[in-house]
């Protein structure tokens, strides 16, 4: 593929732009447009940039009926953060949970459980696909992440959103251990990206990311951030951890987890 086929109006005039719910279309363009390009240009991003143009033909990951939905949903990674903070958010059945978002923001937010229920909400029927070889089909309900960030207004240089999780897994060669995950704004603005509180029906339980977590449904397990604690829009990962966007990133694993 050559750069030329990706112009700025070539991507502005994709499917999957187009497709983006309740984000009007110069809102989209001014939020996306500069930074999506800059990635795409990078030679960093091959898959991305590959990834990219297949979206363009076929803008929605696959959504299942309810008779598709698998018996069990494995949990993996973290099934209990575990940890004298999060502890304390179950103790008391996460009311004291707080939903930060926060960086690259003109307005800050600070939400609630109830807060969030309050917001449009989206539900799908999807195929989480783990490295590990399992995938399981679940439905899921909550916030699509668009709104949430156009509510807090980001800034013309952002390019990325940061999910900060409350687990700690294991350890980095910088002794990090703490679970974090990031996508680029195209993705943030996908309407099928949503912060989901329930699952089957059900709030989420500790087990699948109580009481939030990411749902970005064109990429693989691992970027699914369960025990979602703050929300950064930033321009660069390079101070994050190890650098490389995320927890399994910065263990060697692709960041742009395409599936
Ligand atoms: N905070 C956090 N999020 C996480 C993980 C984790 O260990 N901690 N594991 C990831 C991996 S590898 C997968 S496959 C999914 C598993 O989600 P599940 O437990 O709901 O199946 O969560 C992802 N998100
Ligand atoms: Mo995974």
């Amino acid at each position: 593929m050559t750069k030329k086929l990706i112009t700025r109006r070539g991507l502005l005039t994709t499917g999957a732009v187009a497709a983006v719910g309740g984000v009007s279309y110069a809102a989209y363009r001014t939020l996306i447009a500069p930074n999506a390009i800059r990635i795409l240009e990078s030679a960093e991003y091959v898959t991305l940039k590959a990834q990219r143009l297949l979206l363009s033909g076929q803008p929605l990951a696959r959504e299942f009926s309810p008779e598709d939905m698998s018996p069990t949903f494995k949990a993996n990674g973290t099934t209990d953060p575990d940890n004298p903070a999060y502890n304390a958010l179950v103790q008391n059945n996460f009311n004291n949970w707080r939903l930060k978002i926060d960086g690259l923001v003109a307005n800050p937010l600070n939400l609630s459980l109830a807060d969030l229920k309050r917001q449009p909400q989206r539900t799908q029927i999807t195929r989480h696909d783990c490295v590990e070889g399992w995938s399981a089909i679940g439905k899921w309900t909550g916030v699509p992440l668009a709104h949430l960030l156009q509510s807090a207004g980001i800034a013309d240089n952002a390019r990325f959103v940061v999910f900060h999780c409350a687990d700690d897994y294991y350890p980095a060669s910088d002794g990090s251990a703490r679970y974090y995950e990031s996508i680029d704004l195209f993705d943030a603005f996908h309407p099928q990206t949503i912060l989901a509180h329930t699952m089957n029906d059900n709030a989420l339980d500790v087990a699948h990311g109580a009481p939030l977590r990411l749902r970005v449904e064109r990429q693989l397990g691992y970027k699914q951030a369960k025990y979602l604690m703050r929300i950064e829009v930033t321009d660069s990962l390079a101070k994050l951890g190890m650098g490389k966007g995320g927890f399994w990133p910065d263990r060697g694993y692709e960041w742009y987890a395409g599936i």
